[in-house]
């Protein structure tokens, strides 16, 4: 028990046994864990682990896309553009601030980042080299997205719970800018669809990585389950990932690079093939196409914004200063 806990027990003159029964109880009632509440140490250290890893994600997230920003072909494609970025941006700061309610500390959690100790999603390590990248990102990337992040609205914990709401509603409007841009260069010319089933071929396994090894080399999933904080397995989620995606490539009219996929009658699923699973672990561990130019991309921004945090940390002393004094702005 940390002190803080130990505190709370004394005022309410709770054991521990006590208060691990009534956490017990409180996720075995399907109810929400708030910040204030007594917890066990592994549940907020898992918490933590993933709100801000799925925190850094939206924040590197911004990158492969966000390259497009000043070449995308029309203004109205870039002004799209220029929204999905910021959202991701706001989802990134909705998380750390989720991360904030559980002890965590947003400075401390970006040094991580930057110094290579937390992780971030695989996905953002691939390159975006033609236009039909950001389409695809949009429906399959924030499909994915969709498809593991909509359970969580019903996580546990009820910031994390509750911050997934928004970020899901803003992410399904994401998919569909996607699909509708990939729709419309579908209708353009043969190179124009070329490109498109190149991104696809490029992007399809890497996106089916994004919901993490298989169940069975998961080491987090049982435990994370069990409290609720995850609602369902890797491989269940990539199964409804790919279940939901196959008819949307056939009405786009793109194949999808595996000889494997079929459905499957008697499962009522789709078959799939493996994914490699040694290139998901390369990519994790830092070895894909892209990871030192993220880091580095962000450590250069995190470097450059010095100066405005160091101004709103001034500011912001000031402005409680004269608070403190009784004077209204
Ligand atoms: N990439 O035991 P498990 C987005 C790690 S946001 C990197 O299965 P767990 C929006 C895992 O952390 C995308 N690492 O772990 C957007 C663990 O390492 P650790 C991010 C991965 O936590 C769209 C180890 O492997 N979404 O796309 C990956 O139970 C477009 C063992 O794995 C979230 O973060 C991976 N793919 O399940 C933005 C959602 N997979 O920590 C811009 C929330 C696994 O023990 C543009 N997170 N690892 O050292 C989750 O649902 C879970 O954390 C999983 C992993 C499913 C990602």
């Amino acid at each position: 028990m940390t002190a803080e806990q130990a505190a709370s027990s004394a005022v309410i003159g709770a054991s521990g046994e006590e208060l691990q029964e009534h956490f017990d109880a409180t996720i075995a009632r399907d109810q929400r864990i708030e910040p204030r509440d007594w917890m066990p140490e592994g549940y907020r250290r898992t918490l933590i682990r993933q709100v801000a890893q799925h925190a850094h994600s939206e924040i590197i997230g911004m990158q492969p896309e966000g390259e497009w920003i000043t070449r995308a072909p029309s203004l109205r494609r870039k002004a799209i553009l220029f929204a999905k970025v910021q959202d991701e941006a706001g989802h990134g700061l909705y998380l750390y601030s989720a991360a904030e309610t559980l002890g965590a500390d947003r400075a401390d959690l970006t040094e991580r980042l930057i110094e290579g100790r937390q992780k971030y999603s695989s996905i953002f390590n691939y390159p975006t080299p033609s236009f039909a990248d950001v389409g695809v990102i949009g429906w399959f990337v924030d499909g994915a997205a969709i498809c593991n992040q909509v359970p969580l609205c019903r996580s546990s914990y009820g910031p994390y719970a509750r911050a997934m709401v928004r970020i899901c509603k803003e992410e399904s409007f994401h998919q569909r800018q996607g699909y509708e841009l990939l729709m419309t260069m579908m209708r353009g010319t043969e190179a124009q669809r070329e490109m498109v089933q190149d991104a696809v071929n490029r992007w399809w396994w890497p996106s089916l990585m994004m919901f993490g090894p298989p169940d069975d080399n998961s080491p987090n999933s049982a435990q994370s389950m069990a409290w609720k904080i995850k609602r369902h397995s890797n491989d269940e989620l990539r199964q409804r990932f790919v279940d939901m995606t196959v008819p949307q490539a056939e009405k786009l009219g793109v194949t999808l690079p595996d000889p494997e996929l079929r459905w499957n009658a008697e499962r009522g699923h789709h078959d799939f093939g493996t994914p490699d699973w040694d290139e998901l672990m390369r990519v994790i561990k830092g070895d894909g196409p892209c990871n030192a130019e993220r880091i580095q991309r962000r450590r250069a921004a995190h470097e450059e914004g010095t100066w405005v945090r160091e101004a709103a940390a001034v500011y912001a002393a000031k402005q409680a200063a004269r608070a403190e004094k009784g004077v209204t702005a």
